[in-house]
């Protein structure tokens, strides 16, 4: 299982729609004898941007966000798991690494820690389809106003012309019995600063670091997966009960010898009991440590960790409120190029 959030999203301003091609827009196919509803948008035209990584690196400030229209979920649901293609345009599949990351968030329902807009899904090039098994499912009501973003990155040196995003979202009726349990994605930042794209980046001097955040949770509930993001010479990040310092969770990186990180491991803690369990409003810390043995302070890095959370009581979520500062600051980062700065943010659980 795959569930990949990635808060800030951008796409090349270069990802375009050729002026001879209709203008990208937003499709939607709604399935209920397939239990699915498949997002398609696009053309995009995508020139080659060839390996040059500097170059790439460069240009990122030019880069706009490409993102799909609001689409407003049909029916009462619980969702399953997704499918990600790329394709041209005749349906034919096109690499999925053309896909730099992208994100859907769900602007009607708040983050559990955050007062944001919520993640339900989202993935990077390397990442894969989520599929959640058919006891658990993530809530998601007729109503509710989904909106994709991504970025592209044809790092081939051939130009595409007409390139579409297809994501199909699979889903099991909001009536089913035994109704499933309620599971949702969720992240937290040791340096939360919503919609400032880069600003939650610090510095480890030689030596190392403990950089810690304090967080609440406004619903009771059980973390039943944990992964979390960090970068190169990153060790780990754990949950702590803030009085008691009660380590509740905690996800390591997997590195190599020179201390490149490949990956944060994925601890399941739903799997043999219910996992720890988080009481609303009491306070928990976020502890991210990072190793530094260079004679250089290792400057931007980053400590986020994601996963699912089952809440006691799904009613007492509280509600989204459009106008909440940080919710407003969240979204205004998504529409905004320089969110691109984070393009190689999180892949939360590899
Ligand atoms: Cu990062």
């Amino acid at each position: 299982m795959y569930i990949l959030l990635l808060p800030l999203l951008a796409a090349p301003l270069a990802a375009r729609p050729f002026d001879s091609l209709p203008p990208a827009r937003t499709r939607v196919a709604y399935e209920p004898a397939g239990r699915a509803v498949t997002i398609t948008v696009g053309p995009f035209r995508l020139p080659a941007m060839g390996h040059d990584h500097d170059m790439m690196m460069m240009m990122m400030d030019e880069w706009a966000e490409d993102r799909s229209d609001l689409v407003t979920w049909p029916a009462d649901t619980w969702l399953q798991g997704f499918q990600l293609r790329v394709v041209d345009g005749a349906g034919r599949e096109l690499s999925r690494r053309l896909l730099h990351h992208w994100a859907v968030i769900d602007v009607d329902r708040r983050e559990l820690v955050y007062p944001v807009a919520h993640r339900v899904m989202g993935g990077g090039a390397e990442s894969g389809d989520v599929r959640l098994p058919p006891t658990v499912g993530v809530p998601l009501p007729a109503g509710h106003r989904l909106q994709a973003f991504f970025m592209w990155h044809n790092d081939s040196d051939q130009d595409l012309e007409a390139v579409y995003l297809r994501l199909t979202i699979t889903w099991l009726p909001g009536n089913l019995q035994p109704r499933p349990a309620p599971v949702l994605p969720f992240w937290a930042d040791v340096d939360f600063h919503p919609g400032e794209g880069g600003a939650n980046r610090y510095d480890v001097p030689p030596g190392g670091s403990t950089r810690v955040a304090e967080f609440t949770v406004p619903v009771s509930g059980h973390l039943l997966v944990l992964s979390g993001h960090l970068h190169d010479y990153g060790a780990s990040i754990r949950v702590e009960d803030a009085q008691t310092g009660e380590i509740l969770a905690r996800v390591t990186a997997r590195r190599d010898a020179d201390g490149t990180v490949r990956g944060v491991s994925r601890e399941l803690l739903g799997l043999w009991g219910p996992g720890p369990h988080l009481e609303a409003n009491r306070r928990y810390l976020i502890v991210v440590v990072y190793d530094n043995p260079t004679r250089t302070p290792l400057t931007g890095v980053m400590g986020v960790i994601g996963g699912l959370f089952q809440p006691d009581d799904v009613r007492a979520w509280p509600a989204v409120d459009p106008t909440n500062p940080d919710y407003q600051r969240d979204l205004a980062g998504f529409l905004r190029a320089s969110t691109v700065a984070m393009a190689n943010r999180t892949r939360m659980l590899p």
